[in-house]
């Protein structure tokens, strides 16, 4: 069976990496159009800056949660039949061991040259505009995906959906596109859906089932349902 798993803030939220939308989630205190558009990079970059090198930070005091376990877990018995497409910058998926994970909204751990293009491994801060390690301008930006940019991977995210048994949709508010419409795309090539989300999404209604809980609980319930 193949299997696509679409992830958000949400299954995050229990590693103690703050949402989005939630009261006390990350945009609090600031727009998106002043942290998360290249228009807001180029009339402020300290600012967004300070926004990454915070959340960059922060990473090193969280851990993976049963949830990141869980898909990790799967990932052994189902190998290549399973995707993990995230829209997190954090590497929770990782360190919990999944090996195929897709970050389509880019990754906190990793800095973009705009002069060269080149991606390079970070884990300290960009604000101090270090110099490339490929070309040498200090031309280094988070590398993470903003709003009005095309997302990374699209052409095999869309042929997965396309080749997916089961869709199934955790943490995510289905309030961003071109995520939000996974689900109707992968129904459309015949795939069951499955929404594990705290509260209904914006999406809820498109999904063929949905379970709502927390991550921590539905995730390694419901892969323990598919591989006992
Ligand atoms: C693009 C990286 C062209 C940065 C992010 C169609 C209609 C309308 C608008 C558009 C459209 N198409 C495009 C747009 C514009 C825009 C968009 O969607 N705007 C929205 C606001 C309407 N989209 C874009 O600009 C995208 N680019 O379209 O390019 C294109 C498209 C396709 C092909 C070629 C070209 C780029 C968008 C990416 C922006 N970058 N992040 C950063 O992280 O700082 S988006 C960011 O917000 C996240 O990555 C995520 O994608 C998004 C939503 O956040 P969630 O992860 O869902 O988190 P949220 O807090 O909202 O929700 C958390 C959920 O978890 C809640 O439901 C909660 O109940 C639940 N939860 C909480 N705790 C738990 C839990 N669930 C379980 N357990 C718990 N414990």
């Amino acid at each position: 069976m193949k299997i696509i798993v679409l992830t958000g803030a949400g299954i995050s939220a229990e590693s103690g990496v703050p949402t989005f939308r939630d009261s006390d989630g990350l945009w609090e205190g600031h727009r998106v159009e002043d942290v998360a558009t290249p228009q807001a990079y180029d009339a402020q970059p300290s600012v967004v800056h300070r926004f990454y090198d915070a959340r960059r930070a922060a990473l090193a005091v969280v851990e993976p949660n049963p949830a990141h376990h869980a898909l990790a877990r799967l990932e052994e018995v189902l190998g290549d039949d399973l995707l993990v497409v995230t829209q997190n910058i954090d590497d929770l998926h990782e360190r919990a061991g999944s090996t195929r994970v897709l970050h389509m909204h880019g990754e906190l751990r990793s800095a973009l040259c705009r002069a060269c293009g080149r991606r390079t491994p970070w884990t300290g801060d960009l604000g101090g505009l270090p110099p490339c390690p490929h070309c040498g301008a200090s031309e280094l930006r988070p590398d993470v995906v903003w709003f009005g940019e095309v997302p990374y991977g699209m052409a095999e995210i869309q042929d997965a959906l396309a080749a997916a048994d089961l869709f199934v949709s955790i943490g995510t508010s289905g309030a961003v596109y071109p995520a939000a419409g996974f689900v109707q795309y992968a129904a459309m090539h015949g795939a069951r859906t499955l929404e594990l989300n705290l509260q209904p999404s914006e999406g809820s209604h498109y999904f063929h089932e949905a379970r709502h809980g927390r991550a921590g609980e539905l995730v390694p319930a419901w892969v323990e349902s598919l591989v006992p």
